[in-house]
């Protein structure tokens, strides 16, 4: 039984799609060599009403892999009440594309052999204990109910409680299933998503997002997975390299800038000057560079790289994160920062 596990494409129409259909490529590449089924645990569209672009990508890959099986999860950002992003592909009925997006087991047959996979999908905003207590007796029947020489495999895509994820996890707006409900022993393989880098804990592995969604996640390796039986291992996904920095240490690291990266760079009012002639010296070396406004004074940073926005011209994005600033923030003064940069740089 040969599965690829992924999860959290989180596809959405902006300027950098294209590195995600790259990863999205590679993972259909894998998927046609090794002859496996795939399984995306959760957000593969940034949002529930998702673009024409965004679309275009997962119709392609579906169309690309095809006769493969895609098993698709839906994730806190494809949910809507009613109708879910993946709603109108449950309604296609094809054989190759199941979608999960309610609590329930299904059994297949891939390639001769049985693959028994549970659904939880991210349909509920916090963890209550009747949800706790609904999901704990899904899990039992379906472990209680094994065939031997079958595979059984949750798919999920939630916060796992009682791991360390490097950040503070908010009890009262995260879905949290807590470990000891997931009778882990009895259960082949746990593979969520949610969590955008990778975690391997027994047989519990959340496989990372394929692109960095946000700066937050530099250092988070992309990469997905590649269940052969009882072997699991983890591929990294040749992505663009990134940099961030402030311009006085970007300027610094110049030779240590790889072509073709995506560069951030944090720029004061006063360094309009400087940063054309650094950005003159990326762009000759296919990278591309955003810059985010700061001041020294104030330690204020406000993210200017709207581009990754859908929706929005770039001047109302940053006017509506001047206006949405934490109140700790001067506002009149951030609006002058940002008018300030605005003309140093165009
Ligand atoms: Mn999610």
């Amino acid at each position: 039984m040969r599965i690829i596990h992924t999860a959290d494409w989180q596809l959405t129409r902006n300027n950098r799609l294209q590195d995600f259909k790259n990863s999205v490529n590679q993972i259909a590449d894998a998927a046609k060599e090794y002859q496996s089924c795939v399984c995306i645990a959760g957000d593969v569209f940034d949002n529930s009403l998702p673009d024409k672009e965004a679309e275009t990508v997962f119709a392609e890959f579906i169309a690309n892999v095809y006769p493969l099986s895609v098993f698709v999860l839906m994730g806190n950002h494809d949910y809507a009440r009613k109708v879910s992003a993946l709603t109108p592909y449950k309604a296609l009925e094809k054989e190759n594309l199941i979608v999960l997006d309610d609590v329930r087991t299904i059994k297949v047959d891939i390639n001769g052999e049985i693959l028994n996979l549970l659904s939880i999908p991210h349909k509920w905003k916090r963890t209550t204990p009747e949800v706790i207590d609904e999901l704990s007796a899904a899990i039992k029947t379906f472990s209680m109910n094994k065939q031997n020489g079958e595979y059984y495999m949750i798919l999920g895509h939630f916060t796992l409680g009682g791991l360390d994820y490097g950040f503070p996890v908010d009890v009262d707006t995260e879905f949290i299933v807590p470990r000891e409900i997931l009778c882990e022993k009895d259960i082949d393989y746990i593979g969520l998503g949610h969590i955008h880098k990778y975690i391997h804990t027994g047989n519990i592995v959340y496989p990372g997002s394929i692109e960095m969604n946000n700066w937050g996640e530099i250092d988070n390796e992309p990469s997905f997975v590649l269940i052969d039986n009882d072997k699991v291992e983890r591929v990294k996904l040749n992505v663009r390299p990134k940099y961030t920095g402030v311009l006085s240490q970007a300027i610094h690291d110049i030779d240590k800038i790889k072509d073709g990266s995506l560069v951030r760079v944090g720029i004061t009012a006063q360094e309009g000057e400087s940063f054309s002639i650094f950005k003159n010296d990326l762009t000759k070396k296919g990278c591309d560079v955003i810059v985010y406004a700061r001041d020294t004074q104030q330690s204020v940073s406000i993210e200017t790289d709207i581009e990754s926005f859908q929706g929005k011209g770039r001047d109302d994005y940053i006017s509506d994160r001047v206006e949405k600033a934490p109140s700790c923030y001067d506002i009149p003064y951030l609006k002058t920062l940002i008018q300030n940069i605005k003309v140093e740089i165009t």
